[in-house]
């Protein structure tokens, strides 16, 4: 059984940095990751760790307390192992400079992008909620202060992307560009042992993640799309698949064979979901897992990033499904 720590070290030739900084990167991840799962696991139980915690985020959202946790857990996580120069979070309106003691900056070199707990507001209903984090490599000089400009590179100059998969099972997901490789945790001995090598969207097309309860803001091209996806035609109709939960709905329809849609619509004229640290760690994920990303135009990951908290369009899954999408949607601008 392969844990995390020996796979990396085993593939250490595949990642173009010092394998040292990347193993104590997941160390921290590892280590919030089981802290969050812990209490995501008996958050029913507990009233202190369920509910809102009476905050609105900077995203307009009710914060939960979970969501709170989660993001003090990664930020104290992170910043202990001395391989991180900043991290911004979605809970934090501004990113978070780490500095070393006794000195204005940091020489670390690492810039980390954070979804601490994505669909909490499943959280009281027990449905699977994930973290999803992003990194980069910092553009800034190592003797100066990071800068925005250090979290606002477009998704392809990623090093490293994942999830982490809170469900029936906790379940550590990532890529460094060489495919993607999934580690369940044994939480009886803390462990993740390497349980899902090598994912990859399968050749059957069979799932498409939408919020039907949006049909009649969808622009038409959406709404033709829908349509396609129901016909009693060749593969199809396709099974509906929507759970709220981004990390949920793309890590089933990553493994089954699915599309997951959220795009713009009249009342999220940019769509709902962020670029930085939801879209564009999927969308690496998506594209080393053999699919596609797009926000039903172009290409995420080469999109330049002009705002931390940015919302996009998003569609991603198989090429065919996205690229039947796409056309859907430019023809029904013609
Ligand atoms: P809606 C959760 O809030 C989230 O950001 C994603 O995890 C999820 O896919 C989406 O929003 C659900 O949004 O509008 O369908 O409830």
């Amino acid at each position: 059984m392969y844990t995390l720590g020996e796979f990396i070290i085993d593939n250490r030739d595949r990642f173009l940095y010092s394998t040292e900084s990347l193993l104590r990167l997941f160390s921290s991840i590892k280590l919030a990751a089981k802290a969050i799962n812990k209490e995501v696991n008996k958050a029913g139980l507990t009233k202190t760790i369920i509910g809102s915690s009476g905050i609105i985020n900077i995203q307009g959202e009710h914060q939960q307390k979970l969501d709170n946790y989660a993001h003090k857990v990664f930020i104290e996580s992170l910043k202990s192992r001395n391989v991180v120069c900043g991290i911004a979070s979605e809970e934090e309106k501004n990113f978070i400079m780490i500095k070393e003691e006794n000195d204005n900056f940091s020489k670390n070199e690492y810039i980390v992008l954070l979804d601490p707990l994505d669909g909490s507001s499943n959280i009281d209903v027990n449905v699977p909620i994930g973290t999803i984090f992003s990194v980069y490599i910092r553009k800034s000089s190592i003797n100066t202060n990071i800068t925005l400009e250090d979290f606002l590179q477009e998704g392809h100059k990623q090093i490293l992307a994942g999830y982490i998969i809170y469900g029936s099972s906790t379940i550590l997901v990532y890529t460094i560009g060489n495919g993607v490789y999934g580690f369940t945790l044994d939480p009886t001995i803390g462990t993740f042992y390497l349980s899902h090598p090598n994912i990859s969207f399968p050749e059957k097309e069979k799932i498409y993640s939408i919020n039907e309860g949006n049909y009649d803001r969808f622009p038409i091209g959406v709404k033709h799309f829908i349509k396609y996806c129901q016909e009693n035609k060749g593969n199809r109709p396709y099974t509906a698949r929507y759970i709220g939960s981004l990390v949920g709905d793309f890590h089933r329809n990553m493994i089954q064979g699915g599309i997951y849609i959220y795009p713009n619509h009249s009342h999220s004229p940019n769509g709902k979901l962020r670029l930085l640290y939801e879209c564009n760690p999927i969308a690496f994920l998506t594209e080393q897992a053999g699919g596609k990303a797009s926000d039903g135009t172009k290409r995420i990951l080469d999109i330049k990033p002009s705002s931390l908290h940015q919302r996009t369009p998003f569609i991603c899954g198989p090429i065919n499904m996205v690229n039947k999408f796409e056309a859907f949607m430019n023809k029904s601008k013609i």
